[in-house]
C-alpha cells in the first residue's frame, strides 16, 4: 500500500531537515550539515508495517522547481495523495514563495484533485515568542484565500521543539487506511483498563498515530511533547547500543506506562490511581497484544464502515 507524499517548498526552508529528523533519526542539529537537495530525493518509509510512504523531497531551488511545472510536471504531480508545501517563516521572498505555491497546486488540481495539502509554516523558533500567533494566523489565512477552491491545513512548526510531531502526526493520521477502526479499539481498550488516557505511537519515528482521551487535560500539546521526549531519549539509547523497551513514571497524580506493543507500535497507558501495582497493567497490555497485532495485519484489508468486536 504506497501513498505518494510531496514535499515541496522554497530552498533552505527546512523539507530535508524536518523528514531527516521523522524518518530517518536525525536530531535537529545535525541538519545544519545537510546539503541543497538535488532534484527529487525519493524515499520509501515503511510505516506500520503495510503502508510505504513513498516520499518525494523536492529540491527547492528555482531551476528544479521551474522543471517540475513544465518537462516534469506530469510525473511529480500525477497519483499525489499528500502535498505537503513548506514556507520559511523569515523569508523575504513572500510574494514569489506564494507564486511557486499557487503553481503547485495548479498542478495538484490538474493532476490529483483529491490530495490532500498541508502548509508548514516553518522555522517558527525565529520569531519572538509573543509575536508567533499574531503572525502564523495572518500568514495562515492568506494562504487559505489563496489556495481556494482546494482546502488546506495549516501548521505552525519547528525543528527544535514539539510542533514538528503535531503537524507529522496530523498528516500521517490522514494515510492511515483503518485508523478509525484502531481508534475505536483503542477506546474499548482504555475503558476496560479505566484508563484516563491511552495512546498509540508508531514505533520507528514514534509519532501519535491514535489516541482515546477519557479525562480531560489541561495540556493540549502533551502528545507532541510525549513523541518529541521519548523519541529523543529513544535516540539517546541507541548512541550507548541499548535498546528502548520501556519506561514508567509516577508522581502523586498519576502512574504512566510506556511499553513496546505491537511489531510496529508502542503503546502509553495514563492511569489516575498512582499507586496501581505495575505488574496489573503490564499484564493488561501484554493481554491486549494479540488483538492489536490482528488489526494491524488488516490493516488496509477492512471496510472502511468495520466495526470492531467488543473484547474482554
Ligand atoms: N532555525 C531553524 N532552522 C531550520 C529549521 N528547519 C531547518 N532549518 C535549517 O535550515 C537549513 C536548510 O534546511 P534544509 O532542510 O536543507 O532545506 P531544504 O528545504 O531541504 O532545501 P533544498 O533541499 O535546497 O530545497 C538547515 O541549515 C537547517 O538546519 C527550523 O525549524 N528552524
Ligand atoms: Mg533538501
Amino acid at each position: 500500500m504506497k501513498k505518494k507524499v510531496l514535499l515541496m517548498g522554497k530552498s533552505g526552508s527546512g523539507k530535508t531537515s524536518m523528514r531527516s529528523i521523522i524518518f530517518a533519526n536525525y536530531i535537529a542539529r545535525d541538519t545544519r550539515r545537510l546539503g541543497a537537495t538535488i532534484d527529487v530525493e525519493h524515499s520509501h518509509v515503511r510505516f506500520l508495517g503495510n503502508l510505504v510512504l513513498n516520499l518525494w523531497d523536492c529540491g527547492g531551488q528555482e531551476a528544479f522547481m521551474e522543471n517540475y511545472f513544465t518537462s516534469q510536471r506530469d510525473n511529480v504531480f500525477r497519483n499525489v495523495e499528500v502535498l505537503i508545501y513548506v514556507f520559511d517563516v523569515e523569508s523575504r521572498e513572500v510574494e514569489r514563495d506564494m507564486h511557486y505555491y499557487q503553481s503547485c497546486l495548479e498542478a495538484i488540481l490538474q493532476n490529483s484533485p483529491e490530495a490532500k495539502v498541508f502548509c508548514l509554516i516553518h522555522k517558527m523558533d525565529l520569531i519572538p515568542e509573543d509575536q508567533r500567533s499574531v503572525i502564523y494566523d495572518k500568514r495562515e489565512s492568506e494562504l487559505k484565500k489563496r489556495s481556494l477552491p482546494l482546502d488546506c491545513t495549516c501548521f505552525k512548526t519547528s525543528i527544535w521543539d514539539e510542533t514538528l510531531y503535531k503537524a507529522w502526526s496530523n498528516i500521517v493520521h490522514l494515510l492511515i487506511p483503518n485508523v478509525h477502526y484502531l481508534e475505536s479499539s483503542l477506546s474499548n481498550f482504555a475503558t476496560i483498563l479505566d484508563a484516563d488516557e491511552v495512546l498509540l505511537f508508531e514505533r520507528a519515528t514514534f509519532l501519535v498515530i491514535a489516541h482515546s482521551v477519557r479525562r480531560p487535560h489541561a495540556d493540549v500539546h502533551r502528545f507532541e511533547k510525549i513523541s518529541n521526549i521519548v523519541k529523543q531519549f529513544k535516540l539517546s539509547c541507541s548512541k550507548l547500543q541499548a535498546q528502548f523497551q520501556s519506561m514508567e513514571v509516577r508522581n502523586s497524580c498519576f502512574a504512566s506506562f510506556i511499553d513496546i506493543f505491537t511489531p510496529n507500535t508502542y503503546v502509553m497507558v495514563i492511569m489516575s490511581d498512582p499507586d496501581i501495582p505495575s505488574a496489573a497493567t503490564l499484564v493488561n497490555i501484554r493481554n491486549a497484544r494479540k488483538y492489536f497485532e490482528k488489526i494491524e495485519r488488516l490493516e488496509g484489508t477492512l471496510p472502511a464502515t468495520a466495526v470492531p468486536p467488543k473484547f474482554q
